[in-house]
């Protein structure tokens, strides 16, 4: 199950604690909507790969490994195959570090490739910022599936949106600044939102008002 490139929901399950995440990737199985879920390290660490098959097995949703992967082609290939081996439909991969290492994943072919051209926090503005420009445009070349794009930073979205052809994702939701709808209001395909719904008291009624507001903005 790869992504379509439609907008939607992709859920970051960042958490620590294993129970929250089964229970929300139970209450997620079957939700109305457009939604995904991303699989952060802080998840991982707690029982390692096998937390990809579950999260799968459990919400029937697809599935993105988020290792923010930044090593040598060899080691970058490696870490990408256990990913899309436990499950996962798309692995996440840093741009900065080259097209070798975005060829060597490309080459498994085992599921989608998600490149980051340009990041939410502030020190990226320090050094990526400067290269986003060809890192979109080494992405295209290579033909990745999926990017990601600041919803914080919406003029450099825009901007660097303009150079993309494959699906974009958002993150910067809620606690990073962004309003549900302004990533997609500026070119993107999917919203990706962490804390304001694994955080909350309820996180499933969260995650479908925030869907809810995202197409009523976005109508
Ligand atoms: O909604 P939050 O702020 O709790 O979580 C945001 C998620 O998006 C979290 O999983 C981060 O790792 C991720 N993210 C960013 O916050 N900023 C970025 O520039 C890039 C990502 C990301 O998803 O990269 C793949």
């Amino acid at each position: 199950m790869r992504l379509r490139k439609e907008r939607g929901i992709i859920v970051a399950f960042d958490m620590e604690n294993v129970e929250l995440a089964t229970k929300l990737a139970e209450d997620l199985r079957g939700v109305e909507g457009n939604f995904a879920i991303k699989i952060g390290r802080p998840l991982e660490m707690q029982v390692g790969k096998k937390i990809i098959t579950k999260i799968k097995e459990i919400s029937e949703l697809p599935i993105i490994y988020d290792g923010k992967i930044a090593d040598i082609p060899y080691i970058s290939r490696k870490i990408a195959e256990i990913a899309y081996d436990a499950g996962a439909d798309a692995v996440i991969v840093q741009g900065f570090v080259g097209s070798d290492v975005l060829k060597e994943i490309r080459e498994l072919d085992k599921g989608d490739l998600i490149v980051v051209i340009e990041m939410t926090h502030k020190g990226s503005d320090e050094f990526i910022r400067a290269e986003a420009e060809r890192i979109a445009l080494m992405s295209r070349e290579i033909g990745v599936d999926g990017v990601v794009l600041p919803a914080n930073k919406p003029e450099r979205l825009r901007k660097l949106a303009a150079l993309i052809d494959a699906y974009i994702i958002s993150p910067g939701i809620k606690v990073q600044g962004a309003r549900p709808g302004d990533a997609i209001l500026a070119g993107a395909d999917y919203e990706v939102v962490g804390r304001a719904i694994y955080g909350s008291e309820d996180p499933k009624k969260a995650a479908e008002e925030i869907y809810k507001e995202v197409l009523e903005r976005c109508k």
